[in-house]
């Protein structure tokens, strides 16, 4: 097993930590494999109930490792849109496709496409030393890992434009007031703060918040009609959960709610 993501499951959270530190864990073949295989467990895995992800040593993620494709060396020019179509593109997919909240905690720099992984989680806390970088224009990139769809939705266009075109440093305490993440926190309760975040969800009715979580990621691209009906059919299932059942039975028992996820 690589030892480029570590991979903890306690209380029903399964903690992912990118683990290149002495690379500010960019992303080589092995970490993109890695981190797939530990989200795919996430959706496999009913014993995960919410997923907390984090980056060791002082970043969180500096993007693609530039050194796997040295220009200097030679040869033909690599084809990145295949490295999307294979790496970041699925694991994007898996990440807002999981019926389970994910919990980032941004530890110190998000660069390039570690940036746009972490503003595609659920939930970010940011240490706030942490800095988000869309560094794809300083080597003529694009930004790439869901940043044009993400950045323009949340930030509007005049936002996304000048951050993804400038690439300047974005700190934590701006990211939070521009509605980019949650919350920013003290560097040295980060963890900790993130972590009760992700095991209340995790202890949390799962059911339903599988259901809000996508509710919420569809309605940027419904209509008021067409969310008034998948609100309606996902209100449906949540009504027929054994999590709705214990948490209305709890209240009137005024006792705390033991939710199960189903
Ligand atoms: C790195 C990296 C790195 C290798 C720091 N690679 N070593 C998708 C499709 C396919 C291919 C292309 O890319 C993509 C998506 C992308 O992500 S493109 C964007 C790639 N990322 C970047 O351009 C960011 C590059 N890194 C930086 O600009 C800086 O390192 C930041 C601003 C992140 C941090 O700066 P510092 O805090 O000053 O740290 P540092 O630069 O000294 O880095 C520490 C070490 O980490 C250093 O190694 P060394 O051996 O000298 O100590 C860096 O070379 C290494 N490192 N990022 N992406």
């Amino acid at each position: 097993m690589s030892d480029t993501v570590l991979v903890d499951l306690a209380d029903g959270v399964l903690s992912l930590t990118l683990n290149r530190p002495e690379k500010l864990n960019s992303f080589n073949e092995e970490m993109h494999i890695a981190l797939r295989a530990a989200i795919q467990r996430a959706h496999d895995d009913n014993a995960v109930r919410a997923v907390f992800l984090t980056g060791s040593g002082r970043g969180f993620c500096a993007g693609q490792d530039l050194g796997d494709r040295d220009p200097r060396k030679g040869g033909a020019a690599p084809d990145l849109g295949k490295t999307l179509e294979t790496f970041y593109n699925p694991t994007l997919r898996l990440i807002r496709s999981l019926d389970k909240p994910v919990i980032c905690a941004v530890n110190g720099v998000a660069a390039g496409a570690g940036a746009n992984i972490a503003i595609a989680c659920d939930i970010v806390f940011a240490a706030k030393s942490a800095r988000f970088i869309q560094a794809f224009s300083k080597i003529g990139l694009i930004p790439d890992a869901g940043g044009t769809f993400n950045l323009s939705r949340i930030l509007g266009e005049p936002r996304a434009k000048a951050l993804t075109m400038l690439a300047e440093p974005l700190s934590a305490q701006d990211a939070m007031d521009w509605g980019l993440i949650w919350k920013a926190v003290d560097d040295e309760t980060l963890q900790a703060e993130a972590m009760v975040a992700a095991r209340k969800l995790a202890s949390g009715a799962t059911f339903g918040l599988g259901l809000t979580k996508r509710l919420i990621q569809e309605a940027a691209t419904n209509t008021l009609d067409q969310q008034l009906d998948a609100e309606k059919d996902a209100q449906q299932k949540a009504g027929k959960s054994a999590d709705y059942a214990e948490g209305v039975t709890a209240f009137l028992e005024k006792r705390q709610a033991e939710f199960k996820g189903r």
